[in-house]
């Protein structure tokens, strides 16, 4: 059996569980966020504790990309990557842009905005224009195909809760100038491994907001790497850095694995 050590809304959690569910593994679940960071509890599982991570008998492995390789490997079928070499190239690319740039646009305001429920206009603007800028590149990607890299594969995984997360925060899809990407991303949601899964997300989201309880602890924040890096390009140094005074700023611990 397989134990997924995940967390509900984690884009890169949702990925693992959507490539499990398309694959028909069945696994167990570990909630390995509780709201706080710095937590020491799995990093037998994960050294830098974030997750997805994931342990399958004796072994254990970490980071969204590595697993879904690592089940490719081990159960081929049905296939979450395409056979062709250039396609195959771009599928990665896709799930990197997902998991670097598109992550990195949109965390500090869902921070701010959706956790700490504070307008800040400058960051809200940033990530606007570049979340546009995003869309337009993948929109022509997409090139008005029904999947972006032939059959539904880890890049559509990838992109779909990132596009969706966007969605909520404020930042959607333009209907009339994304229009091959709107369709797209209503036909992802149409799968489902990911209706599946977004009943979940949206289900925990409704009793969180009826228990009048956040998703995240908003003032205990967790960086790192992309993250950081879009924090300080689009010129938020001094916001971070009132942050890390403040106390609010955490990075992954490092431990030994
Ligand atoms: N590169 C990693 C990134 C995983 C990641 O950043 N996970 C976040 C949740 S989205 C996490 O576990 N953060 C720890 C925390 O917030 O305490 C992957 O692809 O799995």
């Amino acid at each position: 059996m397989l134990t997924l050590y995940d967390d509900v809304f984690s884009p890169y959690a949702r990925k693992v569980r959507i490539a499990l569910y398309e694959k028909g593994l069945p696994f167990e679940r570990v909630r390995g966020l509780h709201g706080d960071c710095n937590r020491s509890d799995f990093v037998h599982v994960n050294p830098r504790a974030e997750v997805p991570a994931l342990v399958d008998g004796d072994f254990s492995l970490y980071d969204s990309t590595i697993i879904c390789e690592y089940l490719e490997d081990r159960h081929p079928e049905p296939a979450i990557y395409p056979h062709d070499p250039r396609l195959r190239a771009e599928c990665r690319l896709l799930e990197d842009l997902a998991d670097s740039q598109l992550d990195a646009a949109t965390y500090a305001v869902a921070i701010v905005e959706h956790g700490r429920r504070e307008q800040h206009r400058a960051l809200h603007d940033a990530a606007g224009l570049d979340l546009r800028r995003l869309y337009d590149d993948l929109e022509r990607r997409l090139g008005g195909e029904p999947f972006f890299c032939g059959e539904f594969s880890v890049a559509d995984m990838a992109l779909g809760p990132h596009l969706m997360a966007a969605a909520f925060l404020g930042f959607p899809l333009g209907p009339a100038k994304h229009t091959g990407l709107t369709r797209w991303l209503e036909r992802v949601q149409e799968r489902p491994a990911v209706a599946r899964d977004n009943a979940e997300v949206i289900e925990t989201l409704q009793r969180l907001q009826e228990e009048g309880r956040p998703a995240f602890d908003p003032h205990r924040v967790q960086w790192r790497s992309d993250r950081l890096e879009w924090v300080i390009k689009n010129g938020f140094a001094e916001w971070f850095a009132e942050e890390m005074r403040a106390g609010r700023s955490f990075f992954p611990v490092t431990v030994a694995h």
